[in-house]
């Protein structure tokens, strides 16, 4: 077991720590206030090879492991957690292609995926297939040589702007997970359609719609492994994404502290310094102490997921739990000890509060997390 960063990953997180600090933290606040999607600064994340972060580098990934990728996720949560985490979506799609996808599906997408030149969701979630996700109701009937798709996702990251949608649809109802399969769909296809930009709490960096479809023509080689493969395709996608969204939360978190900390140094009350309140010293010395273990737990959990670890699933979970749970007390606490300013817009807390709250939801709630850890403790 490995504790320490090695200078080669150190080097990853200095790049996108400065990416952050040039690119990302001095917009982030303008992006959440008036819903701008940032597609300029994701192509320029891109290029630093932030689009296919653990894709193969023979389709233009960065090859490199889900230490990294979290690594990178936290440093660009730093900035803005709403960002990173469409990023890391889109990592989790294309990693699906790369890892499950025929030769000829890798060839024709990842290339421009990696790029972020086509920028791609994931479509698992239903109006009625939440945290039930086997339950979905989206159908693909095979017709000749093309599937037709019929159904609707809710939910869905980057709906009506971006370009691929990995779609996960029954190909055999009578099999519920074992008959789902999962598709690559792009935007343009006929039939296709997305519902109006949903109203949120935060994430406002990037659109949230219904994905609709209506005897979508899609055709069969452009299926990610095999019928009935999908449901694990897609739990197997959410085993890294669970991480990435954990680092996300850390990011947010890890930013909150260092602004309190500063700004418990500056505020003077009853003649002092709040940062010399013992009240104070022990909230910050909680708020570090709970993100230092939390961030200990989800590195492990990467490491899982990177050697395909037998109970990687279960540690991807313990991770996602800890990390946005933790991530999002220490946000709380950090905006109590600005006081009121911590309830104004004009400091980032209230903004990381809003955007981390729904990582304890997405890519599986906090209660999926405990029953997917609490169900492998009793299995026989
Ligand atoms: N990796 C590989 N295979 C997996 C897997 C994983 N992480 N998780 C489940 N599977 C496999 C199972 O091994 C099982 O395979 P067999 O049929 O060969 O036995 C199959 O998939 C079905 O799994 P399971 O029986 O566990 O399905 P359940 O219906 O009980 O659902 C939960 C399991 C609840 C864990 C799953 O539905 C889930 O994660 N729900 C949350 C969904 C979610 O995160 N949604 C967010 C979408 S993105 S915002």
């Amino acid at each position: 077991m490995q504790f320490a960063i090695t200078e080669e990953q150190q080097a990853i997180v200095d790049m996108a720590q400065r990416f952050t600090a040039d690119e990302i933290t001095p917009h982030a606040a303008h992006w959440d206030e008036h819903h701008v999607f940032p597609l300029d600064t994701l192509h320029k994340a891109a290029a630093l090879g932030f689009g296919g972060i653990y894709v193969d580098e023979e389709h233009g990934g960065s090859g490199l492991t889900r230490v990294e990728a979290a690594l990178v996720m936290e440093a660009m949560a730093y900035g803005c957690a709403s960002t990173s985490a469409f990023i890391s979506i889109h990592n989790m799609a294309a990693w699906m292609i790369d890892a499950f996808g025929r030769d000829e599906l890798r060839a024709k997408y990842l290339p421009s995926l990696t790029q972020m030149n086509l920028i791609a969701s994931y479509c698992l979630t239903e109006p009625g297939a939440g945290s039930d996700a086997a339950s979905l109701k989206t159908s693909a009937t095979l017709d000749g040589d093309h599937y037709v798709i019929n159904g609707g996702k809710a939910f869905i990251s980057g709906g009506g702007v971006n370009d691929i949608y990995l779609v996960m649809a029954s190909t055999d109802p009578s099999k519920k997970a074992r008959g789902i399969s999962c598709f690559v769909v792009e935007k343009d296809t006929p039939g296709l359609s997305f519902g109006k930009p949903e109203k949120k709490l935060g994430w406002h960096s990037q659109p949230t719609t219904a994905v609709l479809f209506d005897d979508v023509r899609v055709p069969a080689q452009n299926m990610v492994g095999n019928p009935g493969d999908g449901f694990k395709i897609a739990m197997q996608g959410l085993d890294g994404g669970r991480i990435n969204i954990g680092a996300c939360s850390l990011g947010g978190a890890q930013r909150c502290l260092d602004d309190a900390v500063e700004y418990v140094k500056a505020r003077n009350q009853f003649g002092q310094r709040i940062a010399d309140f013992q009240n104070t010293q022990f909230m910050l010395a909680d708020m570090r102490t709970h993100l230092e273990a939390a961030r200990a737990l989800l590195y492990i959990g990467a490491n899982k997921v990177s050697e395909n670890a037998a109970d990687k699933t279960q540690w991807a979970a313990m991770a996602k739990l800890m990390a946005t749970e933790t991530g999002s007390r220490v946000v709380n606490d950090a905006l109590q000890l600005h006081g009121g300013y911590g309830f104004l817009m004009d400091f980032p807390a209230e903004r990381f509060l809003r955007d981390l709250r729904v990582h304890e939801i997405l890519e599986g709630t906090s209660q999926i997390m405990r029953h997917v850890i609490g169900r492998d403790l009793v299995s026989d």
